[in-house]
This record gives C-alpha cells, sequence and structure tokens, in this order.
C-alpha cells in the first residue's frame, strides 16, 4: 500500500510534481529518469487544467523513473486507473463546497472502479505573497501566513474528520513557501503525515520546512526550470535523522 510505503513509513521523503502537458512526453522520460537518479522517492502528478494525455504522461513517468506516481488532481477530470494511488483531496481550508465535497462525489464511483489506492487528504491554501491559480480556480481565499491559530485548528478538524493527511500548499510558483511558523504549529497539533509544497526555490527552504516539521517535501517548479536543483533538495530532505524530526514518521 503506497499510503503506508511512502507516507507512513520513517524518513522524510521529496516529491516531484509532473504538470501533464507542460512537456513533451520525450522530454518526460528524459527528466523523471534523472529525478529518480537525483533522488526523489515519487512522483505528483497534476494541475490546474484539463490535459488530454495524462494516462500517458503517467505511464512515462512509471516507466521511465520506476518510482511511484500519485495523481495530485486540480479537478476529479485529470484521473488516470494507471497510477499507484490518488490524493482524494478535500479543501479544507476553503468554504467552496465544489472542493471540499462536490468533486469527490463525482469521481467516487470511477474511483471505486479504477482500483486505484484513495488517500484522502486535507488540502490547505496558505497565503504565498501572490494570487495563484489554486486560489482564483477554487475560488477560495488562503489562509493568513499569520495566523497559525487558524492553520492548526483547520488541520485538527481535517485529522479529526478521518482525514489521512494534511497538505499545507503556498500554490504552484508562489512568491513566498509555507511558513515555518504555520508548518510547526500544524505539525504540533495533528499526528498525521504532513505534506508541504509551493514555492519552494532553494535548499535553505527545504531545510527549514524539514526542520519546522513537514514530512514531505513538494517541488515543480524549481524542478521545471533547473533539474539540477533535485539533487541537493533529495540530499537535504534525506539528510534528516529520526532525533532530528519533530514527525514520528521522520
Ligand atoms: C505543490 O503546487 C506545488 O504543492 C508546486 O509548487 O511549482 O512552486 O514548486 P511549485
Amino acid at each position: 500500500m503506497i499510503y503506508e510505503k511512502i507516507f507512513k513509513s520513517k524518513g522524510k521523503k521529496l516529491a516531484v510534481l509532473i504538470d501533464p502537458g507542460k512537456q513533451s512526453l520525450n522530454d518526460l522520460r528524459i527528466r523523471a529518469e534523472l529525478a529518480r537518479k537525483s533522488g526523489a522517492d515519487f512522483f505528483l502528478v497534476g494541475g490546474s487544467m484539463i490535459s488530454e494525455n495524462i494516462d500517458d504522461t503517467v505511464s512515462v513517468v512509471k516507466e521511465s523513473s520506476g518510482l511511484p506516481v500519485i495523481l495530485f488532481p486540480g479537478s476529479m477530470y485529470q484521473l488516470s486507473a494507471k497510477a499507484d494511488a490518488v490524493l482524494l483531496l478535500s479543501l479544507i481550508s476553503g468554504r467552496n463546497p465544489d472542493f471540499l465535497i462536490g468533486n469527490q462525489v463525482i469521481a467516487a464511483p470511477f474511483l471505486k472502479k479504477s482500483g486505484l489506492e484513495v488517500i484522502s487528504a486535507g488540502y490547505m491554501l496558505i497565503d504565498g505573497g501572490s494570487r495563484t491559480s489554486v486560489e482564483y480556480i477554487s475560488n477560495t481565499v488562503p489562509i493568513p501566513a499569520d495566523k497559525p491559530d487558524i492553520a492548526s485548528a483547520t488541520a485538527l478538524a481535517g485529522e479529526m474528520l478521518g482525514l489521512s493527511l494534511i497538505y499545507l500548499e503556498a500554490g504552484s510558483g508562489a512568491r513566498y513557501p509555507v511558513r515555518e511558523n504555520i508548518v510547526k504549529s500544524v505539525r504540533e497539533s495533528i499526528s498525521i503525515p504532513l505534506i508541504a509544497g509551493g514555492g519552494i526555490k532553494d535548499v535553505s527552504v527545504v531545510e527549514s520546512l524539514c526542520e519546522s516539521g513537514a514530512d514531505i517535501i513538494v517541488t515543480g517548479t524549481a524542478f521545471e526550470k533547473d533539474a539540477g536543483l533535485i539533487k541537493a533538495f533529495s540530499d537535504t530532505v534525506h539528510s534528516f535523522q529520526a532525533s532530528k524530526s519533530k514527525s514520528k514518521f521522520s
């Protein structure tokens, strides 16, 4: 099971986000292999727009990297039975019923038939200093970056509702990544795995997010711009020992 293997196992992990349709399948093949060689642990596949080649994207990434591929759907039109698992995201920081439960209802019968492993995730949008696609498309207001108490209460409610993990999202290409005080306060309030992503451009941020208690770091744009960064990110993520970590998963 992917959830046990990736999210509940010891050790912090690095995930590379692939936005389908942003590159040719040939480029993707090269990049996916490079990401694996550089130490990425798994891939997320998803974006804000519908892509015509989601099945091909998933297959190419899986075949060329040999790593698990988890869907990270921006909407329920982005599903592929070829993936290993799907994050069933509920946008719990927002108050838009479509993203809290509507899309999930539409997708549930397909997901059951597909045999995909479904991992329920509390998706929380945190203000990253600029308006991002996810904020605009979801029509929700992010949690202010200086309100760790709201963030931790939201994450706690997600855990109490039975969600399997919490995903703190500053938004792709965000000016600022999720702040350390938000990560720390959420980490202290929950006991399920914690993912952080959005706007992560350098190693020092990866380090401080890990130190603050994130179990999984996600990078998309930085990898698109400079695939070489993945090695530095992955070395940093994997250098965290159990004793240094605030999480029981790492
Ligand atoms: C995953 O949306 C992010 O949480 C990816 O963000 O593209 O800024 O790395 P970047």
